[in-house]
């Protein structure tokens, strides 16, 4: 609990704040003592030496941060052989997290920070001349995720590692992550993102590990002499799976975490009866195949492809890493399968890792020699679902016929598990009601029949859970609602979280030397002691330090926007910030009409009274979507005409900082004063930069949707700035029917804005060139009803100007912002998740 006790109030006690602006002025710490300085120093020369195989004369800064890897990974390796024993030695519970993307972001900051290493070598850099924060920028990002599920399951991995849950994350060794965005007039390019090209040091190779996985093929019927019909699978091709382990770094504590990444190869091994006499060709183009699957991440995170390799992907991560399950478990329980499930607990982040579902039955019931019905208890008591979206096009659904092509045995067992469930769980509930059938089916007929991921991991699973309050009820009640009259208590809700030690620690020194005075060294395993802020929120003293802190994280992001796109921003301007994967529901258009309109009421007033203000965006959109592409370059456009009209007295500036990825994310977030979150309510699962920005002192300026509701509800509404629809009113809007057009013909105003996208005003010589943006507004049908927000919208800004020209007032609202999300440390969703769901303890390291 929150000890609502302060510390005694005297202004006397607050210290000087520092003057710097340099991130790297906060004073040494206590942990920097002499000797460490000294022995980490000659780690790092000695690294230097006979690791990279280079001279402090000659090293590049790559060789330097190869080095300090190499002195770091020497305390990680011990820890991580010691936790690997615990917990074989225990034989414990561990949940194993299965997801398509792990959004690791730099790792060198981090594991210093957790380490509590970071001032140690910052000063021993120093010494040798290096400046830490150069050092660490030549390290490239983990981009190995597409957006929010990426990086929920990294922070999930700091926290299970902090809090000592015994763990595995699985994923995929993407050779290429995520895309790299440049900006071309004005618009996206995609390049492609090598972020081992010069190998990546954290990262070890496990040959030991390796598993061989079957793939395509066909099914073979076989009748025993009892009658009894079984199925043999003759797979066309196998793919070899090559594991790196990534070692995750808890804080301060002994555990460190592995996150085993897969990487496909070919193995050169052909079933010759599949592939004829003369296969060379062949057996090549397997090849190529085989070295294809790990290549690229899908750069979707909204729709999907229905791409056969995408589904290839999948099924070779997961049967892999069930593979290494296996192999463990069988370690000590010698292929006695009656204790699995008491062992095992495995997480599907989404439904990309469904898959595993029958890949399980599978090899339980083929390869272990398992029943159908003892595979199909173990399966049911070992899995559980998170699901982060409702957006139908968002809903993985897979053609039977790519089934047949490349999983026949698995196809097979997907139609067991849905007749059985159909015929005594269906049936028995609702009999002869076919309609329901129809519905609950984990097969939708049709033209193309196709296999629907997530009926499969609902059916299965013991617990499925949304993201956040609002999400999960939505889960429950419009997504689901006929499973969960079914099973009432097989839903639940973990609201996301981020780690504390990324997102405040490590990022944000300033504010985190803050809170070491004001909390004590703990509050990054303990964020709720943040709370004692609270008491110093109406204290000019305290308001006035916070608000330098701010300062000095502005003045720092001033200079990389100048550096990056060349703009000049005014660090006492307002920051508001937008920065997320592009997308309709997530409204950037919303943000861009609003700024017309205030760039057209300052043309028609230049004396008016607004305080300047900097509008921030970065996001990516997927390579296909053409209206995503249309609004980044829309942005761009109204950006370049704007920041070079001298009519506005530098009032306004609007900037699109290219390559959004979490190594900006780190800059940009301590620099915010307002953080966008301003999605159609009932759309956006939970958001999870809202929780990093609220936790830096922004305040959210957005709709009652995911997190933000009890964001707001911790953070108290007057401290924020909420408008809009609610969920109950977008789904009454939308009932009644909704025409954006009388929106447009009601508000002169609204009206004037989108007329001017159609001239060629921001895109001199070619008009019409943002018309797209116009036509789904109006002849589109605005489905995520950004029409209808505007007006209150506008309204909100206009409350924000407001608040932030009284200083004190915004002060305290951001004081109590930050102050309030320790209940959205991913600290908390672990022992959320580890309690309602995995039933797992923590286990001390020895
Ligand atoms: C699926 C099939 C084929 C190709 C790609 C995909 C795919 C990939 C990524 C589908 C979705 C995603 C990512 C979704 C995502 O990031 N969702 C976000 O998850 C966050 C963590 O829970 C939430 O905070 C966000 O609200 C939610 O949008």
């Amino acid at each position: 609990m929150v000890t609502k006790s302060a510390p005694t109030k005297k202004t006397a006690s607050v210290k000087k704040p520092t003057t710097s602006t340099k991130t790297t002025a906060v004073k040494a710490t206590s942990t920097t003592n002499k000797a460490s300085v000294e022995a980490f120093k000659q780690s790092v020369l000695n690294h230097l030496r006979t690791t990279i195989g280079t001279s402090p004369e000659k090293a590049s800064k790559l060789a330097w941060w190869q080095a300090v890897v190499a002195a770091c990974n020497e305390e990680i390796f011990g820890r991580l052989t010691d936790t690997q024993s615990t917990h074989a030695k225990a034989d414990t519970r561990a949940v194993h997290y299965l997801s398509a993307e792990f959004l690791m972001g730099r790792l060198t900051v981090n594991n210093l920070t957790n380490l509590e290493k970071f001032d140690i070598a910052r000063e021993a850099l120093k010494e040798l001349g290096l400046d830490i924060n150069e050092v660490c920028e030549e390290e490239p990002d983990m981009a190995l995720g597409n957006g929010g599920l990426g990086r929920l399951a990294a922070c999930f991995m700091d926290s299970l590692a902090t809090c000592k849950y015994p763990c595995v994350g699985y994923g995929i060794h993407y050779e290429n992550g995520l895309f790299r965005q440049e900006i071309r007039g004005g618009k996206q390019v995609e390049r492609p993102d090598s972020w081992r090209e010069y190998g990546c040091p954290w990262e070890v190779c496990r040959p030991e590990s390796v598993q061989n996985i079957p793939l395509g093929g066909y099914i073979e019927k076989q009748t025993a002499p009892d009658g009894s019909v079984s199925s043999v699978w003759h797979p066309s091709s196998i793919i070899k799976g090559v594991p790196w382990d990534i070692p995750v770094v808890g804080y301060r504590g002994s555990s460190v975490a592995i996150l085993r990444l897969w990487e496909s190869r070919s193995t050169e091994q052909f079933n010759w009866d599949v592939f004829n006499a003369g296969g060379y060709i062949d057996a090549q183009a397997e090849k190529s195949l085989a070295e294809t699957i790990s290549k690229v991440l899908y750069p979707n995170d909204s729709t999907q492809a229905g791409k056969e390799l995408r589904l290839t992907q999948q099924y070779f991560f997961c049967a892999c890493s069930l593979r290494d399950i296996l192999r463990r478990y069988n370690r000590t329980h010698h292929h006695d399968y009656s204790d699995f499930a008491n062992k095992i607990a495995i997480q599907l982040n989404d439904t990309h890792p469904t898959i595993a579902i029958p890949e399980l039955m599978r090899l339980l019931i083929d390869e272990e020699g398992l029943s159908f019905d003892a595979a199909w208890d173990i399966t049911s008591k070992s899995f559980n679902y998170t699901n982060h979206t409702l957006l139908p096009e968002a809903l993985e659904k897979w053609p039977v016929y790519i089934f047949e092509k490349l999983l026949p045995r698995h196809l097979e067992i997907i139609y067991e598990i849905n007749y059985r469930f159909l015929n005594d769980v269906v049936e028995k509930k609702w009999p002869g009601n076919n309609d329901m059938k129809a519905k609950l089916s984990i097969i939708e007929e049709g033209q193309c029949r196709m296999v629907r991921m997530a009926n499969l991991c609902v059916v299965t699973s013991g617990k499925v859970n949304g993201v956040a309050k609002i999400h999960s009820k939505l889960v429950k009640e419009d997504l689901f609602p006929e499973y969960a009259e079914l099973w009432p208590n097989k839903f639940c809700n973990v609201t996301n979280g981020v780690t504390p030690r990324r997102w405040l620690l490590a990022c944000n020194k300033g504010l985190a030397e803050l809170y070491n005075e004001v909390s004590g060294k703990d509050w990054p395993l303990n964020l709720d002691l943040c709370e004692k802020l609270k008491a110093y929120a109406d204290d000019k003293a305290y308001q006035e330090r916070f608000m330098k802190i701010k300062h000095e994280n502005k003045v720092v992001l001033a200079n990389t926007i100048k550096e990056l796109v060349g703009v000049e921003v005014d660090p006492n301007a307002m920051f508001d910030v937008q920065v997320k994967r592009l997308h309709e529901y997530k409204r950037q258009h919303l943000n861009l009409l609003y700024i017309l309109s205030l760039y057209k009421s300052l043309l028609e007033n230049p004396d008016r009274d607004v305080p300047p203000q900097v509008f921030i965006f970065g996001a990516k959109a997927a390579p296909a979507y053409k209206l995503a592409k249309d609004i980044i370059y829309a942005i761009n456009a109204v950006g370049e005409k704007i920041n070079n009209d001298l009519r506005i007295k530098g009032k306004l500036k609007v900037v699109f900082l290219p390559n959004y990825r979490v190594s900006l994310a780190e800059k940009i977030i301590p620099a915010a004063d307002i953080s966008e979150q301003i999605s159609t309510a009932g759309y956006e699962a939970s958001g999870t930069s809202n929780m990093k920005f609220a936790m830096n002192g922004a305040l959210t300026l957005g709709t009652m949707d995911g997190a933000n509701i009890e964001i707001v509800e911790k953070a108290g509404i007057e401290n924020n700035i909420i408008f809009g629809l609610s969920v109950e009113e977008v789904q009454a809007l939308k009932a009644r029917g909704y025409n954006s057009w009388d929106y447009y013909n009601a508000d002169h105003e609204l009206k004037s804005v989108l007329d001017w996208l159609d001239t060629d005003y921001f895109t001199p010589g070619e008009p019409g060139a943002l018309s797209s943006i116009k036509n789904s507004l109006l002849q589109g049908g605005d489905p995520f009803l950004v029409l209808a927000d505007f007006e209150s919208y506008k309204e909100a800004h206009e409350r924000a100007q407001a608040l932030f020209k009284d200083k004190a007032r915004w002060a305290k609202a951001a004081m109590m912002n930050s102050a309030t999300m320790g209940i959205f440390s991913s600290d908390r969703s672990m022992h959320d998740y580890a309690r309602d769901i995995w039933n797992l303890k923590a286990l001390d390291i020895k």
